[in-house]
């Protein structure tokens, strides 16, 4: 979901053209009367009976110009609010019936916390690794007999394993749960990442920027934020302002501290890959530092080609206030 693909992107452009339509029209006549009419230089006065300062020249005015002064930038004004209120109906207007994955998003001073509402189980996908892990067994399998080095996490438990493209042993299946992070990751010779199997049970918190937000692509993703204090033992201190900004996504949301339902963002990532996520809101003295990195997953089984007909980004970006009761 680049930017380009949302709705905020198109309004920019159209803003964009008519500001400076407008603008080189507006400075245009005004250097040109500036020139024209200046002190010193003699009006000319052809066409004109008489010329009064002061006095607007009644003999000589053009009706039609006149009006189309009014006309012109009250069409124009008319139709760019029109155009910037249809982007409201696709952000806030979420399909009810659509599948939701939800997420929570805490900002403390000076990092994102994003805890698992739902589980997700993802896989890369066209790298020749696959992964099958349930309760039963694991299996890794490769299309290519590289040696690796494959590391293993169930829930606290890590191991590391060596896997010769074909087979693998000492897998220490028994305690695997579905409730517990569990991941595989496959290492090549020279120890660079390349192929990532993993589980993330409910309730789960992922902590910037060691780590990033792991997402599904094609599903609406509705992300509640909420701003949080780093201690909570003073219940004074409601944490303060931050905002949630994908640049690359043309995508921001505040974090309202004290706001008990928090705020939402909803939002279909439809391209696989990693972007980066800023605090765009001064929040203290390590605001700069508060980055993060979100990243958009295949869910196990599942790649992110858009053939698994949910539109691209007709609801692409969301920002809007959490329950209309406020
Ligand atoms: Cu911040």
């Amino acid at each position: 979901m680049p930017a380009e693909d949302t709705v905020f992107y198109v309004l920019y452009d159209k803003f964009m053209f008519w500001s400076i339509i407008v603008a080189i029209f507006t400075f245009g006549w005004l250097f040109t009367a500036i020139l024209r009419y200046r002190d010193g230089v003699e009006p000319d006065t052809t066409n004109i009976d008489h010329i009064e300062v002061g006095a607007f020249p009644v003999d000589r005015h053009n009706t039609t110009l006149e009006l189309m002064f009014y006309i012109v930038p009250t069409f124009l004004v008319v139709w760019l609010t029109v155009m910037a209120l249809g982007s409201n109906s696709a952000v806030w207007n979420f399909d009810e019936e659509a599948e939701t994955f939800d997420i929570t998003v805490n900002a403390y001073q000076w990092y994102f916390e994003f805890v698992y509402e739902e589980s997700l189980t993802w896989e890369d996908t066209e790298t020749g690794f696959d992964v099958a892990w349930s309760a039963g067994s694991m299996q890794v399998t490769s299309e290519g007999n590289t040696d690796s080095t494959v590391e293993v996490k169930m829930g606290t438990i890590k191991t590391e394993l060596f896997f010769n493209g074909t087979d693998i042993t000492g897998i220490p299946t028994a305690t695997y749960s579905p409730f517990q992070h569990n991941y595989v990751k496959v290492f090549d010779a020279e120890g660079v990442l390349i192929h990532t199997w993993e589980h993330i049970p409910v309730g789960h918190k992922l902590i910037t920027p060691s780590n990033p937000m792991i997402i599904p692509c094609d599903e609406v993703i509705i992300a509640n934020m909420h701003s949080k204090p780093v201690d909570a033992s003073d219940t004074r201190n409601v944490g303060v302002q931050h905002a949630f900004w994908v640049p690359e996504w043309g995508m921001k949301e505040d974090f309202v501290p004290g706001l008990e339902s928090g705020t939402t963002l909803g939002f279909i990532p439809d391209d696989a890959g990693t972007f980066p996520i800023r605090c765009a809101e001064y929040c203290g003295m390590q605001h700069s530092i508060m980055t993060g990195e979100v990243m958009v997953v295949a869910r196990e089984g599942m790649t992110c080609d858009l053939d698994t007909g949910v539109k691209k980004s007709s609801t692409s970006s969301a920002s809007n206030y959490d329950g209309g009761e406020m």
